[in-house]
């Protein structure tokens, strides 16, 4: 096959929201429809019942909730699926839009009970700045939500998209049956399964038909044609360039853990989502056609599989065709490096992978000096520059109790930074060993924390430090100069892990104090993103 076909049936989409609007149940509904596995797993999972694809994690199990993204990659009716589940805390924000620069389109997941939520129109003005298109998923419509009327006008409003349904719900909470396809003019109802393990059963019929009729009360019926009325009326058409230009979201409903509508997004959404495009590197256009193989690393994870033990980085191929043990230019090192060991990821499963195309996401072993955002390209005038860094503001001192256990506190840490599971500054002429942790939010100290524990084998205590803004000092600044700055109280200086001066002051009161009297200097509220030798 050509790497024209090749490309074309990629799609590579990551799915974003609020925390618990049902992330992680869709994608498992998702991999059900699309036949990646046969039995849907929970995230909530009881006895005899397997928890989701997704929430490997011992402590995403344990606590319901995401922690870190997932890739999975499977095939369905013809496309080549990289799918990606994202942790909705903003605690775990670094990794979510981390993941955003990795993909050619999102799926956005509402709660239709909530509404937009807080963390869902952040991570939508992220994808509104990439020009990322947006499908939006209406999910919970089993439980009492707000109008649909409603929910489509909140989109236009609060998100200022155009907003187009694809389906529509039929009733909601208990009485919720089913969507209208509006596209086909047919109405889906289906049966609840128990636990939603297996794919619902489903009865589609054109409104008038008297199976259909016979299934619904006169209330829910009369409602809902009332609105698809209301909906014609409006006159409104599918636009498929605004949505390609993230000018507009095509809206399905319906509720993720039922699995009532996850095959009319499903392959709504493929028909309508984008193959990987060009991307954009120094101002140049690389074609994803480009001869040159290429692409950026966005995730490092260590011990996926406790039966190795090693550590893996995400690669998203961006032009070229990529093949098991060719050598790339490695733009950290400069050097040349042999990929022999590269996988096919399916949550926390893997399987040696040949070749892959654009678009594709693989996972590469074996390579320590690989770090977030690093470019392979056998062209080494390709460079992506594409991760986004976040400004820290929780810090804490993370102490090893145990010195019997020095190495593997040690180790672990330096690998759990590796991955950027979190910050760390290190404070100017300072004789104290401890790390500075730092944090967008406290929950990543708990993973720090627990990570270190359960696959390194090693405590620590965590004891809060005074800071609660950092700011960057200008890159060219000499040492000389560092000693010269007039600090407030209880400020200090410090490094980033690019070497980068930093300041760290108690309040924000504190930092403009600072600003007023080191006239010249001029702090960075964002991370400066180059290291400084
Ligand atoms: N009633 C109802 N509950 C749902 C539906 N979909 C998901 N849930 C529940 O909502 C809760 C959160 O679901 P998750 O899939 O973990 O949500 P998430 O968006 O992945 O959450 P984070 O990854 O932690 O941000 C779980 O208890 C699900 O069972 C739905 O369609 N209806
Ligand atoms: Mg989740």
């Amino acid at each position: 096959m050509s790497i024209t076909k090749e490309i074309a049936k990629r799609r590579t989409f990551a799915i974003i929201s609020h925390p618990d609007a049902g992330k992680t149940t869709l994608t498992e509904k998702l991999l059900l429809y699309g036949g990646a596995v046969q039995l849907a797993g929970s995230v909530t999972a009881r006895k005899n019942q397997r928890a989701t694809t997704s929430d490997w994690m011992e402590l995403e199990k344990k606590r319901g909730i995401s922690i870190s993204s997932t890739v999975l990659q499977f095939d369905y009716d013809g496309y080549r699926i990289n799918l990606l589940d994202t942790p909705g805390h903003k605690d775990f924000s670094e990794d979510t839009y981390r993941v955003l620069t990795a993909v050619d389109s999102v799926v956005m997941v509402i709660d239709s009970a909530k509404g937009i939520e807080p963390q869902t129109r952040k991570l939508f003005e992220v994808c509104r700045q990439r020009g990322v298109p947006i499908f939006t998923f209406m999910n919970k419509c089993d439980r009492p939500m707000k109008n649909p009327l409603e929910l489509i006008d909140e989109l236009e409003r609060v998100l200022g998209i155009g907003a187009f349904p694809v389906n529509w719900p039929i009733g909601d909470g208990f009485d919720f049956r089913g969507v209208y396809d509006r596209q086909s003019s047919q109405m889906h109802l289906f049966e609840r399964t128990v636990g939603g393990q297996y794919r619902a059963p489903v009865t589609v019929g054109g409104i008038n038909d008297p199976m259909v009729r016979g299934q619904l009360d006169d209330v829910t019926f009369n409602k809902t044609v009332e609105e698809l009325e209301m909906l014609e009326t409006a006159g409104e058409v599918f636009d498929d360039a605004a949505v390609q230009a993230g000018k507009s979201t095509p809206v399905f409903f319906g509720s993720a853990s039922n699995n009532f509508g996850v095959q009319l997004l499903l392959d709504g959404f493929l028909k309508h989502s984008p193959a990987p495009k060009p991307r954009v590197m120094a101002g140049t256009e690389i074609s994803p056609e480009n001869p040159a193989f290429s692409g950026f690393i966005f995730k490092i994870q260590a011990n996926m599989d406790p039966k190795h033990r090693d550590r893996i980085a995400f690669i998203r191929v961006c032009s070229g065709k990529f093949e098991r043990d060719m050598t790339v230019h490695h733009s950290r090192s400069e050097k040349k490096v042999r990929l022999s060991s590269s996988h096919k990821i399916f949550g926390n499963e893997r399987e040696t992978v040949d070749e892959a195309y654009p678009g594709d996401v693989i996972g590469l072993v074996g390579h320590d000096s690989f770090g977030i955002g690093d470019t392979l390209t056998t062209d080494p005038k390709i460079v992506y520059k594409e991760i986004p860094r976040f400004t820290p503001e929780a810090f804490s001192y993370l102490h090893n109790p145990n010195t019997a256990k020095y190495k593997q506190f040690r180790q672990g840490l330096e690998q759990l930074l590796q991955e950027g599971v979190i910050q760390a500054l290190y404070l100017r002429n300072s004789s104290i060993k401890t790390p500075l942790l730092a944090a967008v939010g406290p929950l990543q100290f708990e993973v720090v924390q627990y990570r270190l524990e359960s696959e390194y084998g090693a405590e620590s205590r965590l004891e809060a430090a005074p800071w609660s803004v950092v700011r960057w000092l200008p890159t060219d600044i000499k040492e000389d100069a560092l000693d010269a700055l007039s600090l407030p109280t209880g400020a200090r200086i410090a490094y980033d892990i690019g070497k980068n001066p930093v300041v760290l002051f108690q309040n924000e009161w504190s930092s403009n104090y600072f600003t007023e009297t080191n006239k010249g200097v001029e702090l960075s509220a964002l991370p400066i993103q180059t290291a400084r030798e």
